[in-house]
């Protein structure tokens, strides 16, 4: 029945109750811009000061102490309180700035909140300071593209994800010339500081700009931002100076929601496989705290396969006289296997389904993708400066890219001194499925860093799991379990007796909980061919109907539903936890300019512990540097911190694999973790890496 309109659209909307819901501005939005996140306990003191640590022991790289000599001897700075400060302290602390801030690479909730602790701090201070937000990211430095932040738009956005009120980009001020328009602007504006929210490549560009504008007295601070937590630094003996980046817990908790809902759905539909891939370009930080909350089957870290040694294979080339290089770390094919093999167990117990989680970047660390990788890198880095023009251009189609390299290959035959594509690079290449051929030769970002999001790790994967699974199902050993007490129903009301087929049938008839079809019996035909030898059926009968089911529901259909979770949390609004460390490390950067520090990165120590224990800190960024092939060179960048295979958090998903994996008749234990709550009681205090990485010393 099609439903009168017994009121105008106009009249509706008039309504009250109407507007309230249909709104922009919803209640969840309210009470976060009125959420006023705590503050360390040093910043309830009307000053903060400096105070050097120098108890912390880095190491400079050396080119970096060539590159930045004016920053390379920066210390940890602490911030302590102060009451009544001299005057002229007073005066300096708070005299009348402008202060640029810029968010640069991708989006990481909390973002919103280092504005508006900056803008506090800073408008408490002096309140004629001014703040600017440059627009889309680091461009908006260099083409002085910037807006002055008013009190109305930092609390629009307060306590709310992404980086809406000013974008941000990849652009990395890599050059002589977008050094000086960076500089020009600085001058322009009139900027007293400058505030670099950002990653690895980021905090590497607020470095290099520290040291360029030094002289002009423009001060330069760093702020540790990625959902990816690869931003994380210990000193040389290992204490912890910033055990995350913000953002991190949010996108795990947004990531670990969604997962955790499929592991419900997966159990109660159990006719899929739900292969997760989450973000985290390098670093399978995000799948390793995905993982510890929400427990799904699978579950794979990359610097655990990068880990992995063949022991077999070493024994077998020791026997032999050699050494087997290829030992050392997994191969695609090997990964394929281990995860066929959790999928058979779970399969043999009846449970054709479940929850997979891939890292994003894992295929970094395949041994034969990394070597890809980097001769890719060099040889498209390597075309782009020669030509002066760029690759993907030049060669917009697969086929034109891959003529190149055959180039390449033969140019190598002729030219032994010509290594970095031969011909067995290219025949190797070929082998590989075009489709993961064009994501190997994909753009690389500004950054020259590898997409590792464009790229479809997961079918890469699942496409060689898959091939392998068709092969152990022709050999008969992935097979669905068939409950006995199922088993013994369907034949009695068929009027057969169990007993007597039982032991034709299975392998294990004597299991009492699941029974495994013979792995001889791989078809209709081989089904009817064992009755027939064992007595229980003649040539020209049919196979009974009860036998026939069940060995139809023997037979495995692996079916794979397929999801990437990255962008989605990536804009989530941020955990209570991203909340208050971002708006306490934005108070942190203040507390650093009005010190006059530069080349520093704010940071907030001890985050793994109770709020009471937080400490803000600054953190000199030149130690953290290491020299990384960028676009096919070795360049001075901050150093990636990957998951530590050692680590407590990370030994944990290693103890209970098995058990997460659920192969065994009893009902999968998925931990649910709720939705992302800032407010309530529940809301999780930090995540479970830092937690258990804490109970580690
Ligand atoms: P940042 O390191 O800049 O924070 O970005 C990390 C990330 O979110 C990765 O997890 C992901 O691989 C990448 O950005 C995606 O980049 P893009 O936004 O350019 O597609």
């Amino acid at each position: 029945m099609i439903e009168k309109e017994t009121i105008t659209i106009q009249n509706l909307i008039k309504k009250r109750e109407a507007q309230k819901v249909i709104s922009h501005i919803s209640q969840e939005l309210i009470e976060r811009r009125a959420y006023a996140p705590k503050k360390c306990k040093v910043f309830s003191n009307p000053y903060t000061v400096l105070r050097e640590d120098t108890h912390y022991r880095f190491s400079v790289h050396r080119e970096a102490r060539k590159e930045l000599p004016t920053i390379a001897d920066n210390r940890v700075q602490v911030l302590v309180g102060l009451d009544s400060p001299e005057k002229s302290f007073q005066q300096r602390y708070s005299k009348k700035r402008n202060i640029g801030i810029v968010f640069s690479g991708g989006p990481a909730p909390g973002g919103h909140n280092v504005i508006a602790g900056l803008f506090d701090a800073a408008k408490k201070a002096n309140p004629e300071t001014r703040i600017y937000g440059f627009l889309l990211g680091p461009d908006g430095i260099i083409e002085n593209e910037a807006k002055e932040l008013t009190e109305s738009l930092v609390d629009a956005y307060r306590n709310l994800g992404g980086f809406t009120m000013i974008k941000t980009g990849r652009t990395k001020i890599d050059t002589q010339e977008k050094m000086a328009l960076s500089r020009e602007t600085c001058k322009a504006l009139g900027l007293e500081a400058l505030v670099i929210v950002g990653g690895d490549d980021s905090n590497t560009n607020a470095a290099f700009l520290a040291h360029e504008m030094f002289q002009d007295g423009v001060q330069v601070i760093g702020v540790p931002k990625t959902i990816d937590g690869d931003i994380q630094v210990r000193d040389d003996n290992g204490e912890v100076l910033c055990a995350m980046s913000f953002g991190f817990h949010t996108a795990a908790r947004a990531f670990a929601n969604e997962i955790s809902n499929l592991c419900t759905d997966s159990t109660s539909d159990v006719k899929y496989w739900h292969i997760c891939k989450v973000m985290g370009r390098v670093a399978s930080h995000l799948a390793l705290e995905v993982a510890l909350q929400t427990h799904p089957n699978i579950t794979l870290i990359g610097e655990d396969l990068a880990d992995y040694v063949d022991r077999k294979r070493i024994e077998k080339a020791k026997k032999d006289g050699t050494i087997d290089h290829t030992a050392y770390g997994m191969t695609l094919r090997h990964l394929s296997r281990v995860l066929c093999e959790g999928i058979v167990k779970r399969a043999a117990v009846g449970k054709n389904y479940g929850v997979i989680v891939i890292p994003e970047g894992v295929l970094e660390f395949i041994n034969e993708i990394q070597v890809f990788i980097i001769k890719l890198n060099a040889i498209i880095a390597e075309y782009n400066e020669m030509h002066d023009t760029d690759f993907h251009s030049d060669f917009p189609l697969l086929s034109d890219k891959l003529e190149y390299l055959r180039k390449l290959a033969r140019r190598s035959r002729e030219d032994p001194s010509f290594t970095i594509w031969n011909t067995r690079d290219d025949d190797l290449f070929d082998d590989i499925p075009a489709f993961f051929q064009e994501g190997l030769l994909t753009e690389r970002d500004s950054h020259g860093n590898f997409q590792f999001s464009l790229v479809e790790t997961d079918k890469v994967i699942m496409g060689l799991v898959k091939d392998h699974l068709n092969t152990l199902m022709e050999q008969g050993t992935y097979k669905i379990g068939i409950e006995k007490s199922y088993y013994r129903k369907t034949l009695k009301k068929g009027g057969l007796d169990p007993d007597y087929f039982g032991p034709i049938l299975f392998e294990n008839y004597d299991d009492p909980a699941f029974l495994m079809v013979k792995t001889s019996i791989i078809s209709h035909r081989r089904l009817k061919q064992a009755l027939i030898k064992e007595g229980a059926l003649k040539e020209d009968e049919k196979i009974p109907g009860p036998i026939e089911k069940i060995f139809k529901k023997s037979v495995p259909k692996f079916k794979t539903q397929v999801h990437f979770y990255g962008y989605d949390g990536r804009g989530s609004d941020p955990t209570r936890f991203d909340c208050t460390y971002a708006y306490n490390l934005g108070l942190t950067v203040f507390s650093l300019i009005a010190n006059g520090a530069t080349g520093q990165m704010a940071a907030i120590k001890n985050l793994e512990k109770g709020f009471s224990s937080w400490e803000p800190i600054g953190i000199p960024i030149v130690p953290l540097m290491h020299l990384e092939e960028r676009k096919g060179k070795l360049a001075l960048v901050l150093e990636k911190s990957v998951v530590n295979v050692h680590s407590p958090a990370f030994r944990v998903v290693k103890a209970f694999r098995e058990q997460w994996l659920g192969a065994v008749p009893e009902k999968d234990e998925y931990r649910r973790p709720s939705p992302i709550r800032f407010a309530a009681k529940s809301e999780q205090e930090r995540p479970i890496t830092l937690v258990l990485n804490a109970l580690g010393k």
